[in-house]
């Protein structure tokens, strides 16, 4: 079967980032089973004669009006796939959708009629939110990175940028790439229409990346791998955290001159 991919090297390219960050996922062990989920709004990619595909699907209610996703295209990770194999065949483990005119419902168009993940409604609700706010970013991953999920056990790193700032200290990348920090949302259940209002307030209140407290971040930037880089210097710096700890000691961390230093050289928002 012919792909809509095919002679389309700018939209495979975008497809092609997916598969690789999913590969990575998995090989971090934040991807156990079918964790995750991905959502990449494509829709400057799309050209006439995919605007002019027929629907492979029924039409499907996203459970919300989207009024700013109106016409657009998104890749969306399939609902129960895996990662790791999404990494090796991204449009059998997930598919193309079309937003309807009506801005609450939406078709597939390609490749084949995978239905999108279970957190379509707060994914696209973010897409929305980004759009109204005319954002430049278009990519949305949710994963389960270990480190940065175990510090959310206890209180303490649940309280407003207490995270950030430890993370932030543990090696100068963290700030000067993840400068705006990790936004914290208590626990709510999955998939819930409560979950995705709140990361969509957490991001509203200038954060990239958001930690759903015992279950997992969500990140947005410009494209998947950008998303991917903030969640992997984050989780890199728990690490850190967590191998001094493993030593026996509390880790100094970075003083609040070198930070502000840093910040300054920088030219970083925070
Ligand atoms: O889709 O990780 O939170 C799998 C999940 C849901
Ligand atoms: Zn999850």
């Amino acid at each position: 079967m012919k792909s809509v991919l095919e002679n389309r090297p700018a939209l495979a390219a975008e497809v092609e980032k997916v598969a690789e960050v999913a590969g990575y996922l998995w090989q971090k062990g934040w991807a156990e089973r079918n964790g995750g989920n991905i959502t990449v709004n494509i829709t400057e990619f799309v050209d006439d004669e995919i605007k002019a595909l027929p629907a492979i699907s029924e039409v499907y209610p996203i459970g919300a009006e989207l009024p700013h996703l109106k016409g657009c295209y998104f890749y969306c990770k399939g609902t129960n796939m895996r990662m790791r194999d999404l990494a090796r065949r991204p449009m059998e483990n997930g598919s193309i959708i079309r937003i309807l005119d009506d801005c609450a419902s939406y078709v597939i168009i390609a490749d084949n009629p995978v239905k999108p993940t279970s957190e379509l409604p707060s994914h696209l609700s973010v897409h929305n939110y980004l759009l109204a706010k005319g954002s430049p970013y278009r990519a949305s991953v949710h994963t389960h990175p270990i480190e940065l999920v175990a510090m959310t056990h206890t209180k303490k790193f649940m309280e407003k940028d207490v995270a950030t700032r430890l993370l932030w200290s543990m090696i100068p990348e963290t700030k000067a790439f993840c400068p705006r920090g990790l936004g914290m949302v208590p626990y709510l259940m999955p998939s819930s229409v409560e979950l995705g209002e709140q990361t969509i307030a957490t991001i509203d209140d200038n954060y990239d990346v958001v930690m759903w407290e015992k279950h997992g971040v969500f990140a947005v930037d410009t494209d998947v791998m950008a998303a991917f880089d903030q969640i992997d210097v984050l989780n890199k710096a728990a690490q850190i955290y967590i191998s001094a700890k493993n030593m026996g000691f509390e880790p100094d961390g970075m003083s609040d001159e070198q930070m502000r230093e840093l910040s300054v050289t920088f030219g970083l928002p925070k």
